[in-house]
C-alpha cells in the first residue's frame, strides 16, 4: 500500500475514497475534509469565535484540535453530566486538553441546571436517559454560547454518527426529525445560536487515526449508557454494509443531504416562542428543558 501523494509507504486505507496515506498525508486529508465542510455550508468565519462541545472523546478533541490547528478561534465547552467515573475522567481529559493548547474552556454541571445528575434524571421522569441527557446537552450548549456570546456551537459528530441517526429516522418516519439533520442548522431566532457538524465528512475510523497520529490523549471508554443503544446497534448494522460495498455510509447521508432533505422541509415554518419560565426558544409556552428539570425537581421534594 503506497501512499497517493507522495508514494510512501501507507499508514491508512480508504477504501470509500480508493485510496491510502502515509502520516502526514492523511493529516492533510482530514483537514482538507474539514475546512471543505466549513467553507460548503458556511459554518462559521475567522472573525467569529467558535464553542466547540467536548465530551473527552476521540472526536471532539480532534475537531476542536483541527480547528486550532487551522488558526479558527474556539473555545471549549464541557457539559459535565455527572456520569460516575466517565465523567470525571472525561472532564479531566478536556481540561488537560485545553490547558496544553492555551484555550479557554467552560465546564458546566447538568446536575446545576436540571436538578440532578443524569443518572438520577431517568428515575425521577422515567424518561429514557439518553433522551433527558440528549435534550439537556442540547439546551444548555445553547444556553451557554447565548450567555458568553459566541454565535456558533460546533459538535464532534462525524460520518457514521449521522449515517447512524438517519438510518434511525428513516426506520421509524419521523418525518420532522429528517429537516433538522444536517450539517449546519442556521440560527431561525435571536436566542437559537448556530449548529455545526464540520466533522461529518469523516468516519469514526479517520477521526481516531487523526487523534492517535496528533498525539490527543482522549478517554476510550464510552459512556456507560451507550451500551445497547438503538444508535449502536444501527452503526454495527451500517457497518457490515460498509464492508461489503464501500463507500455505503457516505452514498446514504450525501444522498439524502444532496436529494432527499429538501423534501422534508415543512413549508409552514413553525412559530418560536420564549419560553415563560426561562426565556429560551420553545413551540410551546413552556420549553421541555424546563418540563423536565421542573419534573425532577418535584421528585426531590
Ligand atoms: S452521554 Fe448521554 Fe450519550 Fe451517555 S447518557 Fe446517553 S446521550 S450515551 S452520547
Ligand atoms: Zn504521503
Ligand atoms: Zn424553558
Amino acid at each position: 500500500m503506497k501512499c497517493r501523494k507522495c508514494g510512501g509507504g501507507a499508514a491508512l486505507e480508504l477504501r470509500r475514497h480508493n485510496a491510502a496515506f502515509c502520516p502526514p498525508h492523511f493529516i492533510e486529508f482530514f483537514k482538507k475534509q474539514v475546512a471543505e465542510a466549513i467553507h460548503k455550508h458556511r459554518m462559521f468565519t475567522r472573525e467569529e469565535t467558535v464553542m466547540v462541545a467536548v465530551s473527552g472523546g476521540k472526536d471532539s478533541l480532534a475537531l476542536w484540535d483541527v480547528l486550532i490547528e487551522d488558526g479558527y478561534q474556539t473555545t471549549g465547552l464541557y457539559l459535565d453530566l455527572g456520569i460516575f467515573d466517565y465523567s470525571v475522567e472525561s472532564k479531566s481529559k478536556c481540561e488537560v486538553f485545553a490547558a496544553s493548547r492555551g484555550q479557554r474552556l467552560h465546564v458546566e454541571r447538568v446536575a446545576d441546571a436540571v436538578g440532578a445528575p443524569i443518572p438520577e434524571v431517568q428515575k425521577a421522569t422515567r424518561r429514557p436517559t439518553c433522551s433527558a441527557c440528549g435534550l439537556s446537552k442540547r439546551y444548555l450548549m445553547n444556553r451557554a454560547a447565548l450567555e458568553h456570546g459566541y454565535p456558533v456551537v460546533a459538535t464532534g459528530h462525524n460520518l457514521d454518527d449521522e449515517a447512524a441517526t438517519l438510518f434511525g429516522s428513516v426506520m421509524h418516519w419521523q418525518t420532522d426529525a429528517l429537516p433538522r439533520q444536517s450539517p449546519a442548522l442556521a440560527s431561525t431566532h435571536p436566542k437559537l445560536v448556530r449548529r455545526v457538524k464540520p466533522l461529518y465528512r469523516l468516519s469514526e475510523l479517520e477521526t481516531a487515526a487523526y487523534a492517535f497520529l496528533r498525539g490527543i490523549d482522549y478517554i476510550v471508554e464510552e459512556c456507560p449508557f451507550a451500551k445497547g443503544a438503538t444508535s449502536l446497534a444501527h452503526k454495527e448494522l451500517l457497518n457490515r454494509l460498509e464492508e461489503t460495498s464501500p463507500g455505503a455510509k457516505h452514498n446514504f447521508l450525501f444522498g439524502f443531504l444532496e436529494k432527499a432533505r429538501a423534501a422534508f422541509e415543512r413549508i409552514e415554518e413553525v412559530t418560536l416562542e420564549a419560553c415563560a419560565s426561562c426565556g429560551q426558544v420553545t413551540t410551546g409556552a413552556i420549553c421541555a428543558f424546563c418540563k423536565l428539570a421542573d419534573q425532577v425537581k418535584r421528585q426531590a421534594r
